[in-house]
């Protein structure tokens, strides 16, 4: 070795030992690692002021820190996040013969983290402390960040439970929920956040659909379960931590779709749009939170009483309206329901031939959501006359051509249509004809004055009392033919019943 040999090594050692001193300066920026679980003990001193150490989180979840410090006398502790963004700044006050004793926790993100324990930097504060940090997973590796707004909302499948997760600096969470169709979803929510979590739903326009809270904590989680009637469209799920306040936690959210299966064509919400009914055609009709009318249309051709045939399992008044087409008000009710007790609304009406409007409502000041079953039938045939059953042995038969019942002698049959061998008296049931049936379209009779009857020729035959009926088996020229050429002159006073 030469003696230049051994100055450079000198002068290396020199360099080394500098570059160790600035390597340890730096190391205790960047701070030792801070191992879980481990107790990891330090000292404040006079030159030592500050401990930095590094903790890094490789998953989401709560990083809990618990010491116990010997520092006279004030203890002062520094959790950053790797931009240098303060998450907890705090202090304990202890002693080296009262140690302080510290727990605290905070939900964080993946990441690398800087613990500084420190004196306080005004004041001298020496001793030893001892901390311990441990962590718990959030658990939450179906969600994906970042889902912070409603363009990067996470996509939400029905009957899948997702396990979400809010932290100190991602305080919400946005799903995206596509329906199909029209039905209720439904919204379950376990919530582990410490305190309030927050809940709103919002449609794609950003109106608010649903919005609440619950209270709850990690030891005793809260549960939020709504439902809400929706339309096809593309739903917005919110989870958030208020706002105002720091709360943080996981939560599991699982969501669930009931179709309506309705098939009322919307839009249908005015006289303009109406939808029009069909005559013994159910419908299954949807109210939902942003379609509280629906408004069907129905044409009168033939007058006469028109029946409303409703059932709703609408959560919990449903309105229903009939107004004609001056706007007029011909009934106006509603029925209390839930779509587990379905309510009927039967009604019939008088109705002149015209345009009538049949209006399914909420009622405007409640919300009132749900699905209900309509019907609207027409007028009841008129008959047109009756059978009058003379003898034994005649059958009343079924539309398939079964015996339905023995018909008694002298018993009388409203009869709707008159066919080449039967008598139709109403459903296709029927009596057959045969030469003992006697079929008649009414009787008539006097209001006040005695009947006169008159023979084929014209001449005076009898004359009945007042209100005693007389069968009639036509009408022609102005007269009631009462049988083999005898009438009855039309008259003010006579009145014919069918
Ligand atoms: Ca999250
Ligand atoms: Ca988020
Ligand atoms: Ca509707
Ligand atoms: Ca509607």
């Amino acid at each position: 070795m030469t003696i230049k040999f051994l100055k450079n090594l000198a002068l290396l050692s020199v360099l080394v030992f500098i570059g160790f001193l600035q390597f340890g300066v730096k190391a205790e920026a960047a701070g030792v690692n801070l191992p879980f679980n481990v107790k990891t003990s330090g000292v404040l001193t006079k030159d030592t002021t500050a401990n930095n150490y590094t903790i890094t989180i490789t998953e989401a979840g709560r990083l809990s820190l618990d010491m116990t410090s010997y520092v006279d006398t004030f203890t002062y502790i520094t959790l950053y996040d790797s931009s240098n963004n303060v998450i907890i700044d705090d202090y304990t006050r202890g002693s080296s013969v009262t140690p302080a004793k510290y727990t605290n926790w905070v939900d964080v993100e993946p990441g690398t983290y800087r613990l500084k324990i420190s004196d306080g930097d005004y004041e001298s504060n020496t001793g030893s402390y001892e901390i311990t940090p441990t962590f718990t997973s959030a658990g939450n590796f179906n969600e994906v960040e970042p889902n912070n707004g409603t363009v990067e909302a996470q996509p939400l499948k029905f009957n899948e439970k997702l396990n979400g997760f809010l932290s100190w600096d991602n305080t919400a969470d946005y799903f995206k929920i596509t329906v199909e169709r029209s039905g209720q979803l439904n919204i379950d929510l376990s919530s582990y956040v410490d305190t309030f979590t927050y809940i709103t739903l919002l449609d794609e326009d950003n109106n608010e659909v649903m919005d609440g809270y619950v209270q709850g904590s990690s030891k005793n989680p809260a549960k939020y379960i709504q439902s809400v009637d929706v339309n096809k469209g593309t739903y917005y799920l919110k989870v958030h931590d208020g706002d105002y306040e720091q709360n943080t936690g996981k939560y599991v959210v699982n969501t669930t779709f009931a179709a309506a299966n309705n098939n009322d064509q919307e839009p249908n919400n005015g006289v303009v749009e109406a939808q029009k009914l069909t005559y013994n055609k159910s419908i299954t009709g949807f109210l939902a939170w942003d379609d509280t009318v629906d408004m069907y249309k129905i044409d009168v051709t033939v007058p006469g009483k028109v029946g409303i045939d409703l059932t709703s399992y609408v959560d919990s008044f449903t309105y229903i309206e009939l107004l004609n087409s001056n706007n007029n008000s011909l009934i106006d009710e509603y029925v209390r329901s839930s779509s587990g007790t379905p309510t009927k609304f039967k009604e019939s009406i008088e109705l002149e031939k015209g345009t009538y409007y049949l209006k399914v409502h909420d009622g405007d000041y409640e919300q009132n959501t749900g699905k209900y079953l309509l019907t609207v039938t027409p007028p009841p045939n008129k008959h047109i006359g009756r059978v009058l059953i003379r003898s034994k042995e005649q059958y009343l038969y079924s539309p398939t051509g079964a015996k339905s019942r023995k018909l008694r002698q002298n018993e009388g049959l409203r009869i709707y249509k008159v066919l080449s061998d039967r008598y139709d008296v109403g459903g296709g049931y029927y009596v057959k004809k045969t030469k003992v049936n006697l079929f008649y379209v009414g009787h008539v009779w006097s209001k006040r004055y005695s009947l006169g009857v008159y023979e084929p020729d014209g001449s005076y035959f009898k004359s009945f009392d007042s209100k005693e009926p007389v069968r009639v088996y036509g009408y022609s020229n102005g007269r009631y033919d009462v049988g083999n050429g005898y009438f009855v002159n039309v008259d003010d006073d006579v009145q014919f019943d069918r």
